[in-house]
């Protein structure tokens, strides 16, 4: 056994030595608080910036829902032509409207800023063109069901007086609608709003992103089959379209916003009930040279179809899409619109980047 007391101590080391490891011990003190102070500004920012995003989230133009950054693989193979080039796509985070934009949430928009919204206004029209008269007048599309197989007409009517106060046309009104979803609203609007609310509308990649919910294979937006356990997840059109619909969902027409259950990002109504505006221009053949990465979309509109009419992407279906009615409740589904339609299925929602 040794004795303690023959232990050499720090008094009866040289002088030289002493001091050295005085100065290295005061040293490793102050690097290990410099350390320790690094890491509390750290924690300090970090939970400084959480209370932004939760405050953020909170506002009272509708509560978001944070998109983490990931990856997809966006488009479908068995889709129609302009989703079948299927590519990779990395998308940053993002902020995205929980819900569509409600009228509550509209009308708190055009009550603060007196804004009018396209439909409103009574369309300028270039002098020569062929437009038949009711569409010289402000007014908006509403779908008409047939009443017979046997009398199929126009399933789609330009009603003059028709706008997001009146989305059924003049008679109709949005009393006791106030969580429906805004229609009737175009693309011009859906920017309006976005700016008063401080966001931005999403681009088509961001959308289809947030659908998938990080289930980047599954073909709905709530996972591999169309009705899991005998259950609808969306407010679209069951029956034979547009003869029937049998509202097997709960709901004819549109419904209140948030009725069926979120996908995995918490986002309600990413299928069905109303079409959602995207910020991009429609290009029939942009999946073929996007960018890897946050693909901000086309600087033009393509569509082959309709060479001469400029169209924006609109993206989740309606309570008009069916199966037989191109199924636009799928991810994967693009629709092509003229920024100045409005129509009785149409609406969108906002996104937000992190600052
Ligand atoms: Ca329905």
């Amino acid at each position: 056994m040794s004795d303690p007391d023959s232990e050499p101590s720090i008094f009866s080391l040289p002088p030289a030595t002493r001091s050295a490891l005085i100065i290295g011990g005061l040293f490793f003190v102050f690097i290990l608080l410099a350390v320790f102070g690094v890491l509390h500004e750290a924690q300090r920012i970090k939970r400084e910036r959480e209370q932004t995003k939760a405050l953020n989230s909170q506002s009272s133009s509708g509560e978001m829902v944070w998109i983490p950054e990931g990856k997809m693989t966006m488009g479908a193979i068995d889709g129609a032509p302009d989703e079948q080039k299927m590519h990779d796509v990395k998308v940053r985070g993002f902020w995205m409207d929980k819900t569509e934009v409600t009228n509550e949430q509209f009308a708190r928009f055009v009550k603060e800023t007196g804004y009018i919204t396209v439909a409103e206004r009574k369309p300028v029209i270039a002098e020569g063109a062929m437009v038949p008269a009711e569409q010289r007048e402000a007014g908006g599309w509403v779908f008409t069901p047939p009443k017979s197989a046997e009398v199929v007409g126009a399933i789609w009517r330009y009603v003059p007086g028709t706008n997001w106060r009146h989305p059924q046309g003049p008679d109709s009104n949005i009393e006791g609608r106030e969580k429906f979803p805004v229609v009737q609203v175009c693309w011009d609007d859906a920017v309006a709003f976005s700016r008063w609310a401080g966001k931005r509308l999403p681009t088509e990649a961001e959308w289809e992103y947030a659908a998938r919910g990080g289930a980047i294979h599954d073909p709905y937006v709530w996972g591999k089959e169309m009705k899991p356990g005998g259950r609808w997840e969306g407010n679209i059109w069951q029956g034979r379209f547009p003869l029937q619909d049998t509202a097997d969902d709960g709901f004819t027409g549109l419904s209140p916003v948030g009725q069926f259950r979120t996908n995995n990002y918490g986002l309600a109504d990413m299928a069905g009930n109303a079409w959602e505006w995207c910020a991009d221009w429609y290009d029939a053949t942009y999946y073929n040279r996007s960018p890897h990465a946050n693909p901000p979309g086309p600087e033009k509109s393509n569509d082959p179809d309709e060479p001469s009419v400029p169209k924006r992407v609109a993206r989740g279906g309606s309570y008009l899409s069916s199966e037989n009615n191109g199924a636009g409740y799928r991810p994967a589904a693009r629709r092509k619109v003229p920024p100045g339609y409005a129509s009785c299925d149409l609406g969108f929602r906002c996104a937000r980047s992190l600052q």
